[in-house]
């Protein structure tokens, strides 16, 4: 922090979403005054949202926990860390010793992946608490980029980005940008960044159920029915070998499975699948031709088509368009960042190829991928009695009655367990649950590097944060959560570790600075000659509070691979064991029944943050967001008028919200947007529970999910829709159970 005579500056990355805008915080007498865009972080240039400037409001929160809570008859109250501690690693051990180490179930949410101490020394707290009975917001998210990267280039955390400065057709599927500021592409500012493409004569193509906020930018937006986009990708793959398209450059040589895709997708005319998806056709030749034939182009598809039924087949096809038309791995397609610190070659000895399917899920069945049971399995793996039930419960970072697949379920679930412990700064929908609640220091009290997103960024830059605040005295960062409880449990098992263990165990005693320097000098810009360090390393980062530009990203195929052939596998066989399902929905042409005509998806707005931001009253202020989005006609149908309290009803839930009538949905589809449902009891966010709304995941269903990957379908939810009769009000199903 610079010393200013009364006011002083500090910069910093804000960790809110994926990304990573450069901060500028004013401060006078150690208190927030301004916090406004860092016009000179390299990636960001001055671009913020409004949640940024709501950090403050998290780090002045009143309802934000600073001491450990205990679950009492009488309410909640403070007790020590040593109790706390004692208390947790006493019930774990014993309910492990009981039922198993399985007993133990762990839920990671979103953000930890936004928090470096928290990514650096969670895999040992994995390793102590020794369960298999592990789950995360992954397979509630972004599991299918997983998996497509898995099987396709080798390594799960290859991911390809799209190259959005220099492209010339951007082509989206189910992502809305300028809602969430992009994900798994790390872009601040994307609506600089979209006008700038069409700016230069770029072509911006949008494909949505919704006439999303991205829409309003995009040159078309072709509205497709919900969980129909594998139809449409098949059909526009088949178009590209039809009309001889298919040119994949200098990636033919080391690509394998060019002749197995064509084959596979030669049933899938645009004629056979026009009708299902909505889209004509006539759109999908023009279409697939005009990407094909435009000097630059990129495929792009985010949470529309990752979770809903066919989230891994849709993931699988996206990545073979940018690879057919010789767009991966160059300028103005789909490319590969080079991180500062390289969490894909860090993470490169782990299996890979084995990381999928190791195990799968006691009561269904379902695979697990990277050491996690998908997010749907949880609330039955804890309701189902007998071996390997989940007893007890840890969640870190996460909301999942709130977040996952019938919500409802899990809340019931939860409830059920013998004990339960939160690491969380908030008593929310999830954490109510907890016997103890462990709060870390909330984010501006953090240093801050992101591991994660440089390897999502769309150019490379690195830069360091350090904690704009210590934490209070008695406070504990996440990580020495963490560490401390890791180190409590760890004295329970005596097993052999084997060199790469010892390592990462020696690692997990350094703080995450240290651990950071060794990332930096040893990562592909940290320059070690053999002799001596001369490139980056924390000291230099430090040096430049704004952030240091690694340059545009540039190819690295095949060198970057890791396949065992080093070849770029376009045809695996799980996806081609998949089509069958396809087949069928051809077949059927929707997933709707009589009773629930209509497709529920999800939207995200600017000023919302998964669950857990509603407690900023500059977020939530204004007219209220959890509505459920209709169209005229479906609304006509219904007698349903704009702002009418309507019942939303789906296969495991109903809830009661506003209808808001809008031409902006597509005929048969409705919108709610997810992380609302603050209403229930025992709930200690003030500002949020004054705007409950109410949660779109009870409505989700958890037998909804891609079969082949395992991840929730949050999407395309068959429900109906209902006007309530005045005077007859029922209270949203959620809020009648706490009763
Ligand atoms: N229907 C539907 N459901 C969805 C989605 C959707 O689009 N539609 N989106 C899905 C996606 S993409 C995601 S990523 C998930 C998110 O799912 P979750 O991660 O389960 O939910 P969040 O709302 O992000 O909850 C974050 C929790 O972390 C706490 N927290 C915040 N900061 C910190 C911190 O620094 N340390 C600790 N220890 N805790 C902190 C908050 O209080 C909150 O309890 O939701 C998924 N659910
Ligand atoms: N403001 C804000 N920003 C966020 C978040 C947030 O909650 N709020 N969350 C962060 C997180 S964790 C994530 S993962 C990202 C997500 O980032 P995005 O994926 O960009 O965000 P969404 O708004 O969920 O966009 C999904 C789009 O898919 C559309 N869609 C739904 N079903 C289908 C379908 O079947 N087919 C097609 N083609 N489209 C469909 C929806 O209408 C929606 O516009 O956002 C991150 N940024
Ligand atoms: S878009 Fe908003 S929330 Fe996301 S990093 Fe930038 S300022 Fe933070
Ligand atoms: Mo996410």
């Amino acid at each position: 922090m610079k010393n200013g005579a009364v006011q002083q500056i500090h910069y910093r990355t804000c960790n809110l979403c994926e990304a990573m805008c450069g901060i500028e915080i004013t401060l006078a007498a150690n208190q927030i005054v301004a916090i406004r865009g860092d016009k000179d972080d390299p990636l960001s240039k001055g671009h913020i949202c409004p949640k940024a400037v709501a950090l403050q409001d998290i780090y002045n929160d009143p309802n934000r926990l600073k001491k450990p809570q205990r679950r009492t008859d009488a309410g909640w109250e403070e007790i020590s860390w040593e109790e706390a501690f004692d208390e947790v690693v006493e019930k774990f051990t014993s309910i492990q010793e009981e039922y198993g180490a399985n007993a133990l179930g762990v839920y990671l949410g979103n953000p930890n992946v936004h928090n470096t101490g928290s990514m650096l020394y969670v895999t040992q707290l994995n390793r102590a608490l020794g369960s298999k009975n592990r789950f995360s917001a992954t397979s509630v998210d972004q599991l299918p980029h997983h998996l497509a990267s898995l099987f396709m280039f080798g390594h799960q955390l290859l991911f390809p980005v799209p190259d959005i400065d220099r492209t010339d057709f951007f082509l989206v599927l189910g992502a809305n940008p300028l809602a969430s500021n992009g994900s798994m592409m790390t872009a601040p500012g994307m609506e600089n960044r979209l006008k700038a493409l069409r700016k230069r004569g770029g072509r911006f193509v949008l494909i949505d159920p919704r006439k999303t906020e991205s829409a309003a930018l995009a040159d078309d937006h072709l509205f497709i029915r919900p969980g129909t986009d594998v139809l449409f990708l098949l059909a526009f793959v088949n178009v590209l070998f039809a009309e001889g398209l298919v040119k994949p450059g200098r990636l033919e040589e080391f690509t394998d499975g060019i002749d197995a895709l064509k084959a596979a997708v030669a049933d899938y005319t645009p004629a056979e699948v026009a009708d299902v998806t909505g889209i004509s056709a006539k759109q999908i030749k023009q279409l697939a031709k005009e990407f094909a034939r435009a000097e630059s182009a990129v495929c792009y598809g985010r949470m529309g088509v990752s979770t809903q039924a066919f989230g891994a087949l849709c993931q699988w096809l996206i990545y073979s368009i940018n690879i057919l038309t010789g767009n991966l791995d160059a300028p103005g397609g789909a490319m590969f960042a080079n991180p500062a610190i390289d969490l894909v070659k860090l993470t490169a000895g782990r299996g890979q190829r084995g990381s999928f399917a190791k195990r799968h899920s006691r009561v269904r069945n379902l695979p697990s991928n990277g050491g996690e049971f998908p997010a749907a399995a949880m609330a039955e793996e804890i309701l189902t009695p007998g071996e390997g039930q989940i007893k007890a419960m840890l969640t870190i970072a996460g909301n999942p009655v709130l977040s996952t697949p019938n919500g409802g379920q899990l809340d019931k679930a939860l409830e059920s367990l013998e004990y339960m412990v939160a690491i969380d700064i908030y008593i929310n929908e999830t954490t109510r649950h907890a016997n103890i609640i462990l709060p870390p220091a909330s984010g501006l009290e953090n240093d801050h590097y992101d591991l994660v997103f440089h390897l999502l960024a769309v150019r490379n830059t690195a830069k360091y944060s350090p904690a704009l605040f210590e934490p209070e005295p008695g406070c504990k960062r996440d990580w020495e959560i963490f560490r401390e409880l890791y180190q409590r449990l760890r004295s329970r098992r005596k097993r052999k570790s084997s060199l790469g263990a010892r390592f990462q165990e020696w690692l997990s005693w350094l703080p995450p600075h240290r651990v950071l320097d060794i990332g930096l000098r040893s990562g592909p810009h940290g320059n070690w000659d053999g002799k001596k360090f001369s490139g980056l390393s924390l000291r230099k980062l430090k040096k430049h509070p704004h952030g240091v530009d690694l340059g545009p990203l540039t190819p690295c195929l095949p060198k970057r691979l890791f396949t065992r052939s080093k070849r770029i596998e376009l045809a695996p066989e799980i996806y081609l064991n998949d089509l069958p399902r396809v087949k069928q929905l051809l077949t059927d042409k929707s997933t709707t029944t009589e009773d629930r005509p209509l497709l529920l998806i999800g939207r995200r707005h600017v000023r919302s943050n998964n669950s857990w931001m509603h407690n900023s009253a500059r977020l939530v202020k204004g007219k209220n967001r959890c509505t459920v989005m209709i169209h005229p006609e479906d609304a006509a149908k219904l007698k349903i008028e704009d702002q009418a309290t309507v019942t939303v009803a789906s296969a495991v839930g109903e809830v009661q919200l506003p209808a808001e009538v809008t031409d902006g949905i597509m005929p048969g589809v409705v919108s709610i947007p997810h992380g609302w449902g603050h209403g229930r009891k025992g709930v200690v966010q003030d500002v949020a529970a004054a705007h409950p709304g109410v949660s779109v995941n009870d409505l989700t269903d958890h037998r909804l999910i891609d079969e082949l990957s395992g991840n929730a379908a949050v999407n395309g939810v068959p429900v109906s829709v209902s006007t309530v009769a005045a005077g007859r009000k029922k209270p949203a199903k959620a809020a009648s159970m706490d009763a």
